[in-house]
């Protein structure tokens, strides 16, 4: 079978020696390049390159940045810019962010230093999830080796330009990865989501303009600065354009991150990997996080791109392709997803922090085998009563599993009316529970 190929660019140097030291990494050509440019100019580019927001949403990268008003307010004030970099991975099944920055830390801060540029901004903050105490540790190292090199701090290659970053670590909610949520924690306060609009380009940190990008966005500008739009724009699809990192997990045989063009699909994706483990089959999967309502193997040929995964009724999110084999108990993977949202819900919205709790008491009964007639209606109408009610997308994820695997997997929450999960699937019960 011909399969697509892995192109690996942001992941080109994870296993050379030290790939994380400025050593190893090089001389931040791609930003002297953009520093000699004019900042509309980087910012046209990325815009021609058709860079999508890699976080989860798919929104236009250069987009974002041209919303950032230029010149004064209409009082007269000029407002700082800020660039705010999501590094807060916390969705389940979602590990790309945290290998790349702990492999290739520079890629991401040569980033921040072009973008800075790009949307007129000196200070820029990297937002990290505070559990990972080591990847804090190792950007920190990187920012420090790029002030020692000149490629941060005043006059950045001479050219009149300073440039400062912050690595500011969260205290580890899944909340702070929504944006204004992570703005209100880095400004000191409780981390929870405010309204939008406005949105942040016009008010963010601190009220002023602030483009909060995902780290994987942030990381993927210094190849296009080096090798331009088009180069970029021949990977992928018409809509969804470039090459980005996949993370395969669960009951294949070589879990990992594997950058491909976007439109790859799961089958060759699983050909490129080495499969399946021995003896399993695939019964369900995530394109992008357990946010992202799940898909099975009718799916398998499906282009993982934006406009692919939302044709097939689900969404590319983070790309975090969790694998399930037949072993698995749909009903009891779901209910420990949203006994995850239940914990996370930072209770600001009735929805989301009353919906999740009874999600969690419905779903236990059906795990249990203790179901009642009329609970997966139950169920589909506790996740109506959130969807779209929920004040950010926290509740909307969190019906995604359920609502899609009642959808694929009705029987098996009709079995949780008379017989407990562990008895259905007694080989996940006896293994990893
Ligand atoms: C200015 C406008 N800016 C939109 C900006 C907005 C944001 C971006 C996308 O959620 C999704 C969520 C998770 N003027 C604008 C504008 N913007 N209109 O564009 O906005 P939006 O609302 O489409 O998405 P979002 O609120 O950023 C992100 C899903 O991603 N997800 C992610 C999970 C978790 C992680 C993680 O742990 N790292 O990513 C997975 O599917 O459910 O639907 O910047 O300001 N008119």
């Amino acid at each position: 079978m011909t399969v697509a190929p892995l192109t690996p660019v942001l992941t080109r140097d994870w296993d050379h020696e030290r790939s994380w030291t400025l050593d190893s990494y090089g001389d931040y050509s791609a930003l002297r390049d953009a520093l000699a440019m004019d900042p509309d100019a980087v910012i046209e580019l990325v815009k021609s390159s058709g860079l999508r927001g890699r976080g989860g949403a798919g929104f236009p990268t250069g987009m974002k940045w041209g919303f950032i008003p230029q010149g004064p307010e209409p009082d007269g004030t000029v407002k700082p810019h800020y660039l705010v970099v999501n590094a807060d991975e916390s969705e389940p099944g979602t590990c790309k962010d945290i290998p790349l920055m702990m492999a290739a830390p520079h890629t991401l801060v040569e980033g921040v230093a072009i973008t800075c540029h790009a949307i007129r901004a000196t200070r820029a903050f990297i937002y990290v999830r505070g559990e990972v105490l080591h990847v804090i540790r190792r950007l920190q190292a990187a920012v420090a080796e790029a002030y020692e090199a000149g490629f941060l701090g005043k006059d950045v290659f001479g050219s009149g330009i300073d440039l400062d970053v912050v690595v500011h670590a969260g205290a580890g909610a899944y909340i702070c990865g929504e944006e204004t949520a992570l703005l209100d924690s880095l400004e000191g306060r409780r981390g929870q989501p405010r309204l939008r609009p406005p949105f942040p380009a016009v008010a963010g940190l601190y009220a002023a303009p602030t483009v909060i990008n995902n780290v994987e966005s942030i990381a993927s500008v210094p190849c296009i600065v080096e090798n331009g739009a088009d180069w970029f724009g021949s990977m992928g699809t018409e809509k969804s354009k470039g090459m980005t990192i996949y993370s395969l997990s669960g009951h294949v045989k070589n879990p990992g991150q594997y950058e491909a063009p976007l439109g790859i699909t799961l089958r060759e994706l699983l050909d490129l990997s080495g499969g399946m483990r021995e003896g399993s089959e695939l019964k369900f999967w995530t394109p992008g996080g357990s946010s992202t309502p799940l898909l099975t193997a009718a799916h398998l040929d499906v282009p993982l791109d934006y406009e692919g995964v939302a044709g097939a009724g689900s969404m590319l999110g983070t790309k975090a392709l969790q694998v399930f084999d037949q072993t698995t108990s749909v009903v009891r993977c779901v209910l420990r997803w949203t006994e995850f949202y239940k914990h996370e819900s930072c209770g600001k919205c009735t929805p989301c922090r009353e919906g999740t709790w009874w999600l969690v008491q419905t779903l236990e009964r059906l795990e249990a085998g203790k179901g009642v007639k009329g609970d997966i209606e139950l169920l589909l109408d506790q996740c109506d009563n959130i969807l779209g009610r929920a004040f950010c997308a926290l509740g909307d994820g969190a019906t995604s599993p359920i609502t899609s695997a009642i959808e694929h997997f009705r029987d098996e929450f009709e079995a949780g009316m008379h017989t407990p999960a562990w008895e259905l699937f007694p080989y996940v019960a006896s293994t990893a529970w």
